[in-house]
């Protein structure tokens, strides 16, 4: 038998698109379920993005999510470009009249999000098997799932596809009626986690021949690094020992002599891909976030580009229950994609300039070499960087 019930807007998907317009929505009164296959803290095991545009902190606040990031997460005003043995630095701040980035990992935002909709009574059902949706043309849309052997309905007046690369709320757009471009990259990154002092209070991206490496951090007990590796290397193929090793032939000399290292808490491969599927909206089904786009991590923008999503769905489905207008619905799928294209082009360019193409002629490595030099030799190319690092307006 199964139990039927009604809300406004069905979200699918509990990562952190799902969970932000859940909450922005349920603080305007706008009733949502959020249906996620996995278990809380299997979508808290993961381990992702570690930098927040301006415009996303800004929003995780007007979420009333925004404490902890503010009491523990790390406002940059730069990061370092290392390449043929020195630091650049990229000054953030100089470059757009006094923005910054936030720095916070993924994960804890998660966690935020999470105890926010529990706060609120927000209904999130973890572990909801086979979410389907239904009569996504129709004005009576309906998601169907199971929780063991019960099977339920939700009737819904929109549905939003909050459900990553790999969910179903794409695959349920007719593919003639769905364009998707992609581009896969001939490598991936490998990422460690470890309870180490951060090599360096600021990001470093490295560029060098024997390949890209970033160094990062969660906070000032908690780093994060990754460096380039081919698409056929497996995580079991790198010792903890043999990643250090590496990652310090990547660093300038006195970067690498400071790296404290220590056991990997987390550690895997994470392979390129751009891809971005138009349009954003079929019927009554809207998607967001991974669903509908995916960058190279290079440029930092995944989980950004899917918070100027949210932005914008909140601002469309709040403009029509609160004031009966849908302009903001209708143009919802040119808008967010203006924004993602941008956000793809960058997470390109930056992909392209600083990791190392095995297939590259000695031209593409020169003009390679020039795309940097030419980027720290002018101020015009630095405010373009900065600008689209801290986050180009929503
Ligand atoms: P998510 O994929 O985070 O969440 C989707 C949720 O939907 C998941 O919890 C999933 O379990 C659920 N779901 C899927 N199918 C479902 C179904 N059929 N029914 C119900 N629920 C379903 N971005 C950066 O900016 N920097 C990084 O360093 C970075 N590293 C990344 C590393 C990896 C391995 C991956 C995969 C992504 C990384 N990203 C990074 C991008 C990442 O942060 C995403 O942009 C971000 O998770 C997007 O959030 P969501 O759109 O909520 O998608
Ligand atoms: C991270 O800290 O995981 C991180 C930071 C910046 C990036 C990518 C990943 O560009």
């Amino acid at each position: 038998m199964t139990q039927s019930r009604k809300t406004k807007v069905g979200i699918i998907g509990g990562g952190p698109s799902g969970l932000l317009l859940s909450q922005l929505l349920d603080l305007k009164g706008i009733d949502n379920v959020v249906l996620e296959k996995h278990s809380r803290d299997y979508v808290l095991g993961r381990i992702r993005a570690g930098v927040l545009e301006h415009g996303f902190a800004a929003l995780m606040r007007e979420a009333q999510c925004g404490e902890r990031m503010d009491r523990e997460g790390e406002i940059h005003e730069g990061f370092f470009i290392a390449h043929d043995g020195v630091k650049d630095r990229v000054d953030l701040h100089k470059h757009t009249g006094g923005n910054s980035v936030m720095v916070y990992g993924q994960t804890e935002l998660t966690r935020d999000l999470y105890e926010a909709r529990d706060k609120m009574g927000g209904e999130v059902i973890h572990e909801a098997l086979d979410v389907t949706p239904h009569d996504l043309t129709s004005d009576a849309p309906w998601l169907t799932y199971r929780l063991g052997d019960d099977q339920y309905r939700i009737d819904c007046d929109y549905i939003v596809g909050a459900d990553g690369f790999h969910g179903v709320s794409r695959k349920s757009i007719p593919k003639e009626v769905l364009t998707e471009y992609e581009k896969v990259y001939p490598f991936g990154w490998l990422g460690v986690l470890s309870r180490t002092k951060p090599v360096s209070p600021e990001l470093i991206y490295a560029k060098t021949e024997r390949g890209f490496a970033l160094c990062s951090l969660r906070s000032q007990v908690l780093s994060r690094y990754y460096i380039q590796v081919p698409l056929t290397d497996r995580v079991e193929d790198w010792s903890d020992e043999a990643f250090w090793a590496e990652l310090k032939a990547r660093l300038p000399q006195d970067v690498a002599e400071a790296l404290i290292t220590g056991p990997s808490i987390e550690k895997s491969i994470a392979p390129l891909r751009s891809f971005v599927a138009e349009p954003m909206r079929y019927g009554n089904l809207f998607l967001a976030g991974d669903a509908a786009h995916i960058v190279p991590p290079t440029g930092a923008r995944g989980l950004n580009s899917a918070a100027s999503d949210i932005y914008y769905l909140y601002h469309a489905l709040m403009d029509h229950y609160l004031k009966g207008d849908d302009a903001g619905l209708e143009s919802y799928s040119e808008k967010a994609l203006a924004r993602v294209w941008k956000a793809q082009r960058f997470s390109w360019w930056m992909t392209s300039m600083l990791h190392s193409f095995p297939e590259n002629s000695t031209y593409d490595r020169r003009l390679q070499q020039t795309e940097l030099e030419y980027l720290m030799s002018s101020e015009a190319a630095m405010t373009s960087l900065a600008e689209n690092y801290v986050g180009l307006p929503f």
